[in-house]
């Protein structure tokens, strides 16, 4: 395909201060330029690191992104403890993850949130990478594929095809984060597929060039093979992201 393959490094609430730069700075210089171009590669740290993690990506290696793993709905205003989309895009970020199942777990973000985030973060500038995934009773039930087409609908409704081509949708199943048990290739490019499908049918050929990432327990032993699958673009990666080896072993896939 001609979608250049995105491999994303969500961090989660993981790491001190000093270990994130660690990390950025063996990024940074253990991935070449060849590779990166080869393979657009992005870190999420939490909000705190950015700025240190911009400072360092920001001199030759600049070929690295980074992103927030959250944003507020709401451009300003009186929201305490929330950052607007206005304040990451001001940092140089690029991308922000929308809808992850922790945060829809956890903190009560429903479709209707996530799509106003996505509307939050495409207003300034950065890309979404919205995450949807059924939880294990819905795989069980075997109704995944609607679940989360429906996910992903109520999250892009409305938006032109314009903004669609700037969205990131990474299919993260539930029961596979952080649990070890990853789809098989096969499970996840099902679900993937029927979620461009998806896309094609309400806004046309840009579906073609949306970028579809599988996130779930990805690592340097199974990345490759995951790739390997039409219409995977990617990977949402959280637990092999937080060293550098693995993180490094995952973007160099190709070779
Ligand atoms: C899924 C993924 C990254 P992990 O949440 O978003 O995490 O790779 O640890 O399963």
């Amino acid at each position: 395909t001609s979608r250049r393959p995105l491999i994303a490094g969500n961090w989660k609430m993981n790491l001190n201060h000093l270990e994130a730069i660690a990390l950025v700075q063996k990024l940074a210089f253990s991935l070449t330029p060849e590779q990166l171009e080869k393979v657009e590669t992005v870190v999420l740290p939490p909000f705190v690191d950015i700025r240190s993690v911009q400072t360092l990506i920001d001199g030759d290696r600049y070929l690295i992104g980074f992103g927030a793993q959250d944003v507020s709905r709401h451009a300003s205003g009186a929201y305490t403890g929330e950052i607007a989309a206005s304040m990451l895009a001001k940092l140089g970020c690029t991308y922000v993850t929308v809808g992850h199942s922790e945060r829809r777990q956890y903190h009560n973000e429903t479709d209707e949130v996530v799509a106003a985030k996505v509307r939050a973060a495409l207003a300034e500038g950065i890309s979404p990478i919205l995450c949807v995934g059924e939880p294990l009773e819905v795989r069980e039930a075997g109704t995944h594929v609607a679940h989360t087409t429906e996910q992903l609908l109520a999250a892009v409704d409305g938006l032109s095809a314009e903004e669609v081509a700037k969205v990131v949708v990474a299919y993260e199943p539930v029961w596979a984060i952080g649990t070890g048990r990853t789809a098989t290739p096969e499970n996840a490019q099902e679900v993937i597929a029927a979620l461009r499908a998806a896309l094609r049918k309400s806004f046309g050929d840009v579906a073609e060039s949306v970028r579809l990432l599988y996130g779930g327990s990805v690592k340097g032993s199974n990345v490759a093979e995951i790739m390997s699958q039409d219409d995977i673009d990617g990977a949402l990666v959280g637990g092999a992201s937080l060293n550098a080896d693995d993180f490094t072993t995952i973007v160099r896939f190709p070779e």
